[in-house]
């Protein structure tokens, strides 16, 4: 019986910790079609529904061996890729992930995502996380 009981548990904590709609809401989600084995780049609006800013540094996705945030920027002309960024959304405001910008990097896809495939990840932001199925698109 206790046993049973602490198996269920982490369920009862995803359970407990799913947002209400409207809170923090990820649409426009989607994934832009990259060769076999390379990372792809994901790309998503963000609302933040709540009277707080929040701050996103983490994502997962059970499809893919590792998410980090990135930003794109120009430096002296060149393209760069900046790790381990962090997007902050104003209370009741909204960020966009999109080409050229922020986006998240997605390492070592655990099966091979082509053109209308999708992937599920999940976007940390403090105590709230919110998920979303992102469709691979060509290019
Ligand atoms: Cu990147």
């Amino acid at each position: 019986m206790r046993a049973a009981l602490l198996a269920l548990l982490p369920l009862l904590a995803l359970a407990a910790c799913r947002q209400a709609p409207g809170e923090l809401l990820l649409s426009d989600a989607w994934i832009r079609e990259a060769p076999a084995d390379g990372p792809m780049a994901g790309y998503l609006r963000i609302d933040n529904g709540l009277p707080e800013a929040l701050r996103c540094d983490k994502a997962s996705s059970p499809d893919f061996g590792a998410v980090e945030i990135h930003r794109s920027a120009l430096e002296n002309g060149m393209a760069r890729m900046l790790r381990d960024q962090v997007i902050e959304i104003p209370a009741r405001g909204q960020a966009l992930l999109q080409p050229g910008d922020y986006h998240l990097m997605l390492f070592r896809p655990l099966r091979p995502l082509k053109a209308g495939d999708s992937a599920s990840i999940t976007l940390l932001c403090g105590s709230r996380h919110a998920s979303a199925e992102f469709t691979v698109r060509a290019p």
